[in-house]
């Protein structure tokens, strides 16, 4: 190899040398000039068309309490559960117009539970059954004469009221009618035994009072004319005949009756009386409305105006 040959030979190999650190520095600049990605920040390109979101059809509600007045109709006397069905849709259909929160119910466990929720809230509360009260709320046969659910629930000044149409109230227990062995479309005044499991030990015990009775003395029923609170609260009220009117002289302790609307002598002093209001001094009340065998009143109509005129107008 001649001298200019290694001569080239070397200036290549320096030239590579200075080229080669070159691209590395070239390349390590180049790397950190390249911002980190930051997922954040990057823009997503998206891959469905943005559709805008639609208004759910029932806006969200604020949380609502127990509804004031439950419909009971799981179990009916003196009323066919078909009868009972429409005054109890009557009614519900009437207090919602008036902006009152209520529900039907055929099951007594939520009876149960709903006057649990409902007893010293501090508002008035209203069930209405038909001739029955749930073994639920008040044990069949009165094995719990004082402390029952029901009777808790009319001790405190809530007010609450147990509004009771058709049969005697408290006298028949859940399940009672199908033990009578007569199918509802049978049903009538003359071949309807009496299988009321309570009779009348639930309403005595119900109001701590012995011997209070609903059979009108002498009579099958008693005529009951229209009072003037009567025809102020309930327009729907007329004169009708009572087989189970409240016997107004038989309240003891602090029961009167807060509000008659219609009697035997068509004003409050009287001796019978229904519809009425019976109230436990400041307490819890009981409600006696159209308590008639298989009679085809306003039942349902009643109801609501006592409820809306009265129990809860204010
Ligand atoms: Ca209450
Ligand atoms: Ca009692
Ligand atoms: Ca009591």
């Amino acid at each position: 190899m001649q001298k200019h040959q290694w001569i080239v030979i070397v200036v290549v190999l320096i030239g590579c040398m200075f080229s080669f650190s070159g691209c590395q520095r070239i390349q390590k600049i180049v790397l950190s000039e390249v911002p980190d990605p930051k997922p954040a920040e990057m823009v997503t390109v998206p891959t469905e068309p943005v559709v805008p979101m639609l208004e759910p059809e029932t806006p969200a509600e604020l949380p609502m309490g127990p509804v004031d007045v439950l419909i009971y109709t799981g179990s009916t006397w003196w009323i066919t559960p078909q009868a009972a069905a429409i005054e109890a849709e009557t009614t519900k259909s009437l207090l919602q117009s008036a902006g009152i929160q209520v529900e039907i119910t055929e099951s007594e466990e939520s009876v149960s539970s709903w006057m649990l929720q409902t007893t010293a809230n501090g508002s008035v509360n209203v069930l209405i059954s038909y001739g029955v009260i749930p073994n639920s709320v008040y044990p069949r046969g009165n094995t719990q004469p004082d402390g029952s659910i029901a009777e808790n629930w009319i001790e405190t000044p809530d007010g609450d009221t147990i509004l009771n149409q058709a049969d005697y109230l408290g006298w028949n227990s859940t399940g009672d009618s199908e033990r009578a062995g007569v199918p509802p479309q049978e049903w009538n005044i003359a071949n309807l035994p009496s299988v009321g499991s309570n009779e009348g030990g639930a309403l005595q015990n119900l109001m701590d009072i012995p011997n209070i009775s609903l059979f009108p003395g002498g009579s099958v029923s008693v005529s009951m004319s229209v009072t003037p609170d009567g025809n102020a609260l309930t327009p729907s009220l007329v004169n009708f005949d009572s087989h189970r009117p409240l016997s107004l002289n038989q309240l003891q302790g602090e029961w009167f009756a807060e509000k008659v609307f219609a009697s035997d002598t068509g004003n409050p002093q009287a001796t019978y009386a229904d519809p009425v209001i019976a109230r436990d001094g400041n307490r819890g009340r009981l409600a006696m409305v159209h308590q008639t065998a298989l009679e085809d009143n306003p039942k349902g109509e009643v109801a609501a105006e006592i409820i809306i005129n009265y129990l809860l107008s204010e």
